[in-house]
């Protein structure tokens, strides 16, 4: 299998992240690509290309003008005014509030935002923007008959929604890729979301669509982040009622629980008979993961790997979360390792 990487994943490197009430080192930080790309080159998992350069038109099959237009001008903006910390939002639209787009930074980062753990930075923009090319090459492969690729893209994405930014992601790589299979000639795509947290991003950008079917396997969001979306009576809307399905569980849920949900799943998605699959890989599963509450482990990565494979759906893999830096490669690669097996 293929992997499409990009070096400009480095420039987006904060230097803080609010957690627990203290402004920390990020998660999600340039080591773990490292990790992920060495794991690569160890296992000879296959060809490893950098990507092509696209133009703005897929993000905007996806993502709001507005919302893009914000995220390319955010940090100027903030720099402008004289902060000497990274952008953060610290105020929302919150309930019987207006929902306006305000004109000052600080307003309109609150607007965009979805959390408030996830700073805009001098190079996010452009490793965004690296990081849906990745993405959108690993689409392209699958196009030009390809069984399987992996983009191995950072910053993630599953966080971000038609309009709203956080949880570590800006533009929805996943979404992007679906959508640009879509529009070069597949009927259906499915996506399935295995990262611990619940794909909110991608759930809204498809919930109202029969086009895209969206799985999500999730720490229940009555206990884990984002908190206020990923419930199982979440189903779609309009066009998209039965096309939307999550898969919610509590703290300490190991692989043989995990799998019954992943098996359902699977089989939706096979009922759906998709041209094309979309897996968001999050690993953050892991029993370590220092963010996260299920207790799978590195073989159970190969496991999963297999279960995908079985359905026999072109696939393509897209990085989303995974924090502990010493296995994140190693897991990773071992679905990729289990889907070719
Ligand atoms: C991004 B991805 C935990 C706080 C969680 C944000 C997590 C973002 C995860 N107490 N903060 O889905 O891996
Ligand atoms: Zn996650």
């Amino acid at each position: 299998m293929k992997t499409i990487y990009s070096e400009k994943h480095r420039l987006r490197d904060a230097k803080t992240e609010l957690y627990g009430g203290e402004l920390v080192k990020p998660f999600e930080r340039p080591s773990r690509a490292d990790m992920v790309i060495k794991a690569v080159r160890q296992s000879n998992l296959g060809e490893i290309k950098e990507p092509a350069s696209y133009t703005l038109d897929p993000v905007l099959a996806v993502h709001d003008a507005d919302f893009v237009s914000f995220l390319e001008a955010a940090w100027d903006e903030w720099r402008q005014v004289g902060y000497a910390g990274e952008a953060m939002a610290t105020v929302w639209p919150a309930r019987r509030m207006q929902c306006r787009v305000p004109r000052f930074i600080e307003g309109k980062i609150g607007y965009y935002a979805m959390a408030a753990e996830t700073t805009i930075t001098e190079g996010t923009w452009p490793a965004a923007l690296a990081s849906k090319d990745v993405a959108l090459t690993g689409a392209q492969g699958l196009l030009a008959g390809e069984h399987g690729v992996f983009s191995l893209c950072r910053p993630p994405g599953h966080h971000a929604a038609r309009d709203m930014f956080g949880g570590y992601c800006f533009l929805n790589n996943a979404a992007i890729g679906a959508q640009y299979l879509r529009d070069n000639g597949a009927e259906r795509v499915a996506i399935l979301d295995v990262d611990f947290h619940h794909g909110n991003g991608t759930q809204d950008i498809f919930y109202e669509r029969d086009d895209v079917l969206f799985c999500s396997l999730h720490g229940d969001p009555e206990d884990a982040f984002p908190h206020f979306l990923g419930y199982a009576d979440e189903t779609g809307l309009g066009a998209g009622m039965g096309y939307n399905r999550n898969y919610p569980m509590p703290p300490g849920t190991p692989f043989s629980k995990w799998g019954e949900s992943l098996s359902n799943a699977l089989e939706h998605i096979d009922g759906f008979a998709p041209q094309y699959l979309v897996v968001s890989l999050g690993v953050d599963t892991f029993e370590n993961d220092p963010i996260s509450f299920f207790k799978l482990t590195t073989p159970d990565y190969l496991t999963m790997g297999e279960m995908i494979g079985a359905l026999e759906i072109p696939t393509l893999f897209v990085l989303e979360g995974g924090y502990d830096i010493d296995e994140v490669g190693i897991n990773a690669v071992n679905v990729l390792k289990g889907y070719e097996s």
